[in-house]
């Protein structure tokens, strides 16, 4: 106790009594995820302003020995920001306040942000400048940019831009023993030995803690071309999708796929949103080109390209944003799947991406694969069919789901043969989302002998204490 007593009080000596949360009502909005499916204890919450800051805590956790989660908006799908148990022994390092825009360098295109920088804050700072920073999801609002490089966040744009991991430049990581390792070069070519920005991209806060990163600016488009069509079958999306890569090029931006059964649950229950196309149907595609010279041409490809697919039979319905609110009212709907499928009942959400030739297979054998086992499961679908990136999402309602006995076994079973389909398909498990504390024994089962252990021994080098938010992404 007395111990416990003399690290808090040496913890409010580094950074000030108010930045050291300990208090129930404080500390309880950090030690839940955001779905309500992860809950544990913590022994403070600690909400540090700067770098020297992060390394005065992080010296002192190592010194005592006591674990850090690092956290950031808190919106991991995968339970990757909050503690696991109840032991109430980690310390939960919130990068909130760190949120200062350093510098925006237009003509390198790059800028240089705190972690803790909203990531639409980000967007918008650079738009202020004509740039655009590309990476986008329905979680904008509130997830942070340490977050989203922590878990190489991919979102609605990866087809024309790539994952966070390629639009970051460099990075500033505290170490797991208070080195600080100042990593913000904006250069776009540097080939002096290993790229080690990237061991620190996607590594969920397990090897350090991200303060600060150079952001990589593309030339804000000036023209969006938006159309939410109906395609006669998973085979015609992918032909559509293939006229539009073939014709479209790099102007294709986004290609995003939701069945009817998703999109039913976003209209029944996210408020304000609206069934795009007057008839429901099967699948549903969000469609959007974007450039930065002249709309009308725009408009006329993605015209083009629509009447194309209707006449070969491809497309039963359209509708084509004619302007700017239409447009942000369709990708609302698309940004709205998770707020819905959390009201909706227990999603087992899965976040598989194969090659994108193999989508409609892996969509087929997924769906027989649950519905054998698990008739009484819903299938929802939604995903970035540009990336071959799929979250198929049996669901189940909350009634249902309390009647379960062996919860864990189920939910196991069913990721397990969604998973299955999509190794045998050459694809991952996890596409996007990272691993956090639901995917650490899917590593074990598809990850192989060689990649466990060159991670481990990466993990053993810099964190040989293990502190840094232990039990996640490594099996044991
Ligand atoms: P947190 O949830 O706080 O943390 C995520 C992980 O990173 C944790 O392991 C944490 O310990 C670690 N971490 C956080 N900050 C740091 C840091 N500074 N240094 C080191 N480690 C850190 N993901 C997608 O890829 N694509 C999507 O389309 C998508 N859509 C989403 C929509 C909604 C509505 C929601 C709720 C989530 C969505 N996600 C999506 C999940 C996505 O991973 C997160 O939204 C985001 O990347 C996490 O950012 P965060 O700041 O909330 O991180
Ligand atoms: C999305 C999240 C679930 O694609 O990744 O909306
Ligand atoms: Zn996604």
């Amino acid at each position: 106790m007395s111990d416990r007593a003399d690290f808090l009080s040496r913890l409010e000596a580094c950074l000030g009594a108010q930045s050291v949360l300990t208090a129930e009502t404080d500390v309880e909005g950090f030690v839940e995820d955001f779905k309500g499916r992860f809950k544990g204890t913590a022994l403070c919450v600690v909400q540090p302003g700067s770098t020297e800051d992060v390394a005065a805590v992080v010296r002192l956790c190592a010194e005592h020995g006591v674990p850090l989660i690092p956290q950031g908006g808190n919106t991991s799908l995968c339970g990757g920001a909050v503690p696991s148990d109840e032991s109430g022994r980690p310390v939960i390092l919130s990068l909130s306040r760190m949120r200062r825009m350093r510098t925006i360098d237009a003509v390198n295109g790059t800028m240089v942000v705190e972690a803790g920088c909203v990531l639409k804050s980000v967007q918008d700072a650079a738009a202020e400048v004509n740039l655009l920073y590309p990476v986008s999801l329905g979680a904008e609002g509130s997830c942070q940019i340490g977050g989203t490089i922590s878990t190489n966040a991919g979102g609605t744009n990866v087809l024309r831009y790539g994952n966070t991991r390629e639009n970051v430049l460099g990075v500033e990581v505290v170490l797991p023993d208070g080195t600080v390792w100042d990593g913000l070069r904006g250069l776009r070519k540097d080939n002096t030995g290993i790229d080690l920005k990237q061991i620190f991209i996607g590594a969920e806060g397990t090897l350090g803690i991200v303060t600060a990163a150079t952001l990589k600016l593309h030339p804000l488009p000036s023209c969006f071309s938006l159309a939410w069509f109906a395609p006669s079958s998973i085979d015609a999306a992918m032909r559509v999708m293939s006229m539009f890569r073939a014709a479209a090029s790099s102007k294709l931006s986004a290609f995003e796929l939701m069945n009817r059964t998703q999109l039913d649950l976003v209209i029944r229950h996210v408020r304000n949103r609206k069934a795009p196309l007057a008839n429901s149907a099967d699948w549903n595609v969000l469609v959007e080109l974007s450039d930065v010279r002249e709309q009308a041409e725009l408009d006329d490809l993605l015209q083009d390209l629509l009447a194309q697919a209707i006449e070969e039979g491809l497309i039963l319905d359209a509708v084509v944003a004619t302007n700017d609110s239409q447009r942000a009212e369709l990708w609302e709907v698309r940004h709205s799947v998770t707020e819905a499928n959390k009201s909706a009942g227990i999603g087992l959400s899965t976040d598989c991406a194969v090659p994108v030739s193999a989508v409609p297979q892996f969509i087929d054998q997924a769906t027989l694969a649950v519905r054998s086992h698990y008739p009484e499961m819903d299938i929802v679908i939604v995903g970035h069919m540009g990336d071959g990136n799929i979250h198929f999402i049996p669901t189940i309602s909350f009634e249902r789901w309390k009647a379960i006995d062996d919860k864990s076994a189920v939910s196991a079973g069913v990721r397990r043969l969604v998973n299955d389909v999509a190794h045998k398909l050459g694809g991952t498990f996890s596409a996007e989302h990272g691993i956090g504390q639901t995917g650490v024994l899917a590593m074990a089962d598809y990850k192989s002998d060689v990649e466990l252990r060159l991670m481990r021994l990466i993990k053993q080098a810099i964190d040989p204490q293990n502190i840094m938010n232990p039990g996640r992404v490594l099996p044991r």
